[in-house]
């Protein structure tokens, strides 16, 4: 019953919870939990260098709390889009 679309939703969003539950808050993403989804989840993860990975926390981290909440992951899934967009136009 489910379209290819919620399918994607839904494991952007299992994504988020599996790694912000591992400590601290689990509602949050600490740094070493985002570093851990972006090296396990994504393709150019591994290739990111720590001051990069470390540049990309500061610019998710809106309200400079020092984790990465839900509506800041989302920017971030956001700007993901962006790049493979540009990636797969036409
Ligand atoms: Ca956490
Ligand atoms: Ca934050």
């Amino acid at each position: 019953m489910s379209s290819p679309v919620d399918t994607a939703l839904c494991t952007l969003v299992a994504i988020f919870h599996k790694y912000a539950c591992k400590e601290g808050n689990k509602n949050t993403l600490s740094k070493s939990e985002l570093k851990e989804l972006i090296q396990k989840e994504l393709t150019i993860g591994p290739k990111l260098h720590e001051s990069e990975i470390q540049g990309l926390m500061e610019d998710l981290d809106q309200n400079k709390d020092q984790e990465v909440n839900f509506k800041e992951y989302v920017t971030f899934l956001g700007a993901l889009a962006m790049i493979y967009n540009e990636a797969l136009a036409c």
